[in-house]
């Protein structure tokens, strides 16, 4: 019998995705998983975010990277608490090293909400189930409007894609209305957010996204 390595690894993960999933409703935390590529502006997001809901949101966030704490610095420097992952060579977090980060994080700081930031990758962080409520997809408009097409399955599985460096737009050859139709064609009910996370532009939708899922404490419903 031939064995595909690759399906049993998926299937050891999906236990652990499940076991998160349980671990997320017993402490009725939402938990959203950010994939975009190295240098996309996942940790800049994170930060802005922290900015303007740290105050009315308990958050945490698990940072995945391959090597250092910088980014993990970077979110502790704003006031919340942050648990680094560093997979060495790995190019994805999987759901068995999250679910260590998510007993921590709840022993620690029970969050309402929890971010996880997954390498830097438009590939392989999608084909990991870790349990999460929902995928963000984010995309900076220096990568090019092909990648939606060039990256199918990140973009047809999230639940919005967040278009980060708006106001770099005009010196790149970023075509929004392109990126747009290549989303809506991969992904029918996916909702598309264009930011500048350095000037706050464009947040006021994002902050709503965010706060109606974890308000709403009604996870289905949210991400119906
Ligand atoms: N102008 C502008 N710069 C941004 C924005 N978001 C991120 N940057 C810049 O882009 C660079 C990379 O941002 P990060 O937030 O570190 O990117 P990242 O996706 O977390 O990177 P990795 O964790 O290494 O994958 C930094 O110099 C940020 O200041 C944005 O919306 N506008
Ligand atoms: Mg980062």
């Amino acid at each position: 019998m031939k064995i595909n390595v690759m399906d049993k690894l998926l299937s050891a993960n999906d236990a652990w995705a499940e076991e998160n999933r349980l671990l997320l409703r017993k402490h009725g935390i939402t938990m959203l998983n950010i994939i975009g590529s190295p240098g996309a502006g996942k940790t800049t997001l994170l930060e802005q975010t922290i900015a303007l809901l740290g105050k009315t949101i308990k958050m945490a966030v698990i940072e995945g990277d391959i090597a250092t704490t910088k980014d993990a610095a970077r979110i502790e420097k704003m006031g919340v608490a942050a648990y680094q992952i560093n997979t060495g060579n790995a190019c994805h977090l999987d759901a068995h090293l999250v679910n260590t980060a998510l007993k921590e994080l709840i022993n620690d700081v029970n969050p309402e909400l929890i971010f996880v930031e997954n390498i830097g990758n438009l590939v392989c962080p999608a084909e990991f189930d870790i349990g999460e409520d929902g995928k963000i997809a984010v995309l900076s408009v220096t990568e090019g409007d092909d990648k939606v097409e060039k990256y199918p399955l990140l973009f047809s599985e999230a639940e919005i894609l967040v278009i980060t460096k708006l106001k770099l737009i005009e010196h790149t050859n970023f075509n929004l209305a392109i990126a747009l139709a290549a989303f809506k064609q991969l992904n029918k009910k996916g909702e598309v957010i264009t930011v500048d996370s350095c000037s706050g532009e464009g947040f006021a939708s994002w902050i709503d996204f965010v706060q109606d899922c974890v308000l709403v404490h009604k996870i289905a419903e949210c991400f119906k």
